[in-house]
């Protein structure tokens, strides 16, 4: 499945039972960062415009921060011989092998400065596991330990999430499809998500995963204050 075949929802109003889901807007994830998606940068205007969109209609808008230990084993520096992007299957990690990003307490794991992170009810840190990655922002890549994001959203009452930020074929996607496990409707923002494009066909895996558990998808524009 491409981009192109993708099918868009025509209008949603967002209200009290939605949540905005910002997905690691991180210096490191900015096409001059250590693990650049091309274009991330270009959709934090319309990210800031729709977290202004749900805070008005008493929606939660959380966002999420991946942020690694140094020597974190989903970096390839950690591996004997191994290269960023270089495959790799272990429990926890890969499919591919990263460059070192999202370092805690570095710039590059910051939020991109001009990211209203005011507007923020929440902030999930994720990654932190020195041996497991975490792409979703509600289960570790270990599928068992959780971050608690999901008890976070249930216990404010919210029973959809529009999600969107970066990465769409890592973070973006598992993220998605934990929170229909989770027991969310999903609504993914695709204007407002970017993709690493990591190994080759890293999207179209994404988008038919999705796609088969019921995910929606959405441009910004179509996304309107209930009521
Ligand atoms: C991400 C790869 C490694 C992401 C995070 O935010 O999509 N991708 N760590
Ligand atoms: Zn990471």
């Amino acid at each position: 499945m491409e981009m192109k075949d993708i099918r868009y929802e025509p209008a949603a109003a967002a209200g009290e039972n939605d949540a905005l889901l910002v997905i690691d807007m991180q210096n490191d994830f900015m096409p001059a960062g250590a693990l650049p998606v091309a274009q991330g940068d270009i959709i934090v205007d319309g990210i800031n415009a729709l977290m202004q969109v749900f805070s008005e209609c008493g929606a939660s808008v959380v966002l999420t921060q991946d942020w690694h230990p140094k020597g974190h084993h989903s970096f390839a520096s950690a591996h004997e011989g191994k290269a960023p992007y270089d495959p790799y299957d272990a429990p926890g990690l890969g499919p591919v092998l990263w460059p070192d990003h999202c370092v805690q307490g570095t710039i590059g794991a910051d939020f991109h400065p001009g990211l209203n992170t005011f507007m923020a009810h929440a902030v999930i840190r994720k990654g932190y596991n020195p041996s497991i990655d975490s792409y979703s922002g509600f289960l570790e890549n270990d599928l068992k330990t959780s971050t608690g994001l999901g008890g976070y959203l249930h216990g404010r009452g919210v029973q959809r999430v529009f999600v969107c930020g970066l990465a769409l074929d890592y973070c973006v996607f598992y993220t998605a499809s934990d929170a229909m496990k989770t027991g969310f409707e999903v609504y993914v923002v695709m204007d407002l998500t970017r993709a690493v494009v990591s190994p080759e066909n890293s999207v179209s895996t994404a988008l038919e995963t999705l796609t088969s558990e019921g995910a929606r998808y959405i441009d910004s524009p179509a996304i309107r204050l209930k009521g």
